[in-house]
């Protein structure tokens, strides 16, 4: 993969850009406080505010403030101090969940199924992942599994074209379980080492389309007992705390494996991740930062500490 992390506008930086309303709001908190120099112990109960507002949640919050105090007993808290406390904290919670996507499954192909409410970047991610496998010389294949609309089979299509990736797909109304078992076949009969299915986004509290999940995972077992091999839910990063309830339910309705978080380029809320390593820990696979191919990178939990606790560099 290309190292483009000093590009300017690469990566990092609009990842850094999208998470600055977060980490400025929470400078801001803080520089009120450490303007004095030092802070004070009943500062420490706002910047605990601060922490929460920056959807860190309750849990993790407390723990930084606990070190705070103890950073404060052993000498002057700077602000530049308060966001390395912050920032390390951050990637002690999140190093241990950052898990690139492997192509593992024997016999493949390695079936990826990918999930999440409307919207949040389930199809552009999976053009993306293709992309990376296709980097690391992997057969890709991807199935149409969003039958609900002919402009969802229709824009993975166009990505499957761009990549020269086959896409199985069926007419508008296709019953996506039955697509789904499809596209392994022919991803068994093809030779190919992953197959990544693209799913309808649906609101958490919708049973008839969350049953079509389990129908998904009970079709794709029939052919291959561990398929599939992983099941991503895509969270938009500027949902904020209402991820936290589609993680919970995606995890006990679909079996969800692991997390793509996308948008952080915009007005991102990526502190939610935070919140949700901590009471969820399921693995974090990756980071969208754009609409672009290339927008995609495995996740760096210090880069993503760092870029969030506004620490430079
Ligand atoms: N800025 C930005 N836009 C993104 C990113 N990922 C996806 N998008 C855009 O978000 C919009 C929705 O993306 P899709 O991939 O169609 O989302 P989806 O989850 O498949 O949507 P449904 O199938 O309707 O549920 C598109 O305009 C994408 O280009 C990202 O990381 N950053
Ligand atoms: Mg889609």
């Amino acid at each position: 993969m290309i190292d483009q992390v000093t590009e300017k506008g690469g990566f990092l930086a609009r990842m850094r850009a999208g998470l600055e309303r977060s980490s400025r709001k929470l400078g801001e908190t803080l520089t009120l406080f450490v303007g004095g120099g030092k802070i004070e112990a009943e500062d420490l109960e706002q910047i605990e505010e601060a922490l929460i507002a920056a959807d860190l949640g309750p849990v993790v919050s407390a723990r930084i403030v606990d070190q705070l105090r103890e950073a404060r007993v052993i000498g002057e808290l700077t602000l530049a101090r308060v966001r390395d406390v912050v920032a390390n904290e951050i990637a002690a919670i999140l190093r241990p969940l950052a898990r690139p996507l492997e192509i593992t499954a024997f016999p493949r192909p390695h079936v990826i199924l990918v999930v999440g409410v409307n919207g949040t970047g389930k199809t552009t991610t999976i053009a993306k992942l293709g992309h990376l496998f296709q980097e690391e010389d992997y057969d890709v294949m991807f199935a149409a599994g969003d039958t609900f609309r002919a402009a969802a089979v229709e824009q993975l299509k166009i990505w499957g074209q761009r990549l020269s990736v086959p896409v199985i797909s069926g007419p508008e109304g296709t019953d996506a379980a039955g697509l789904a078992y499809q596209a392994m076949t022919e991803a068994k009969a093809s030779g190919r080492d992953v197959l990544l299915v693209d799913t309808a986004g649906r609101l958490q509290n919708k049973a008839g389309l969350m049953d079509e999940l389990a129908k998904i995972r009970r079709v794709l077992a029939k052919q291959d007992p561990s398929a599939p091999h992983d099941t991503i839910l895509v969270l938009d990063a500027t949902t904020g705390q209402n991820a936290l309830s589609q993680i919970e339910i995606f995890r006990e309705v679909a079996g969800v494996t692991g997390l793509v978080m996308t948008k952080l380029d915009g007005t991102a809320r990526g502190g939610v991740l935070v919140a949700a390593a901590e009471r969820f820990r399921l693995p974090i696979h990756a980071l969208g930062v754009g609409e672009r191919l290339g927008d995609l990178r495995p996740f760096d939990a210090d880069a993503f500490a760092r870029a969030l606790a506004g620490v430079n560099g």
